[in-house]
């Protein structure tokens, strides 16, 4: 099994290089929004590209990471709403386990389903503990797993989640809003869950402005996810590398 995506993740999450990871959902890209984002995520060197939803009930999965795949250099990983969302043109996937909630489903329900193809499909996997934080609105993934998101004021408790994650043997921790989440996740909350995992930490959910990605990852997430901003404006992209390249420049010198 190939590791390479994720050796690169740690290895710049232990250099304190910041990263930056763009969100595609199939069902709201088109192949001239596409075009436009993969010029933008060439030019910036985006460290990789997730590509999934909490339901996707277009077509346009497997098109959208085949012409991900020609055209960039960056990794594709998949980041499955369900055990239907696979592809084996995609170079990872985040094995998610909603730890945060508590459907059988989205902690081992699925993962069983899907286990068999995406071994098959030979693809790396990430093993991946998901936290869903409470952000003032209901969002898709919440009502689709069924769960009860940790509420944003309960650092404490994602704290405990991501530390039971962790010695779980979870490789990675994404802790997420949702995505067009009203409230992005508090600085305070990255802070602690950082301070208490030595995995890496993404962060996602709510960020629309380049300022609270910079919140995000100087209170300590490794990689930084956006996605609906990028569907609204994709030259948003480019402001976002500068923030990242400056902190990574900022953190090297
Ligand atoms: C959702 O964290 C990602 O899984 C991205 O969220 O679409 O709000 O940027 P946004």
């Amino acid at each position: 099994m190939q590791t390479s995506i994720y050796s690169t993740i740690t290895t710049l999450a232990r250099h304190k290089q910041k990263q930056l990871a763009v969100l595609i959902d199939p069902d709201r890209t088109n192949p001239s929004q596409l075009e436009t984002l993969i010029t933008l995520i060439n030019l910036n060197r985006v460290d990789f590209v997730l590509v999934g939803g909490s339901l996707i009930t277009g077509t346009y999965l497997d098109e959208c990471i085949c012409t991900l795949k020609k055209n960039t250099i960056v990794p594709v990983i998949l980041f499955p709403g369900s055990a239907m969302q696979l592809s084996g043109d995609a170079d990872g996937v985040l094995f998610l386990s909603l730890i945060s909630g508590r459907n059988p489903e989205f902690l081992i329900g699925n993962h069983v389903l899907a286990a068999p193809a995406i071994k098959n499909l030979g693809i790396e996997v990430i093993p991946t503990g998901y936290l869903l934080i409470e952000s003032g609105k209901l969002t898709s993934v919440v009502y689709m797993s069924n769960t009860t998101p940790i509420p944003s004021d309960k650092a404490d408790i994602a704290v405990c989640t991501a530390m039971a994650g962790e010695m779980l043997g979870l490789k990675l921790i994404y802790m997420e809003a949702g995505s067009g989440a009203a409230r992005p996740i508090s600085e305070e909350m990255i802070m602690l869950v950082k301070r208490h995992i030595s995995v890496p930490l993404m962060v996602g959910g709510g960020i629309r402005c380049a300022q609270t990605a910079r919140k995000a990852w100087q209170a300590g997430a490794d990689v930084v996810v956006v996605g609906n901003a990028l569907e609204d404006n994709p030259e948003f992209l480019d402001i976002l590398c500068a923030e990242r390249d400056l902190n990574n420049s900022v953190n090297a010198g």
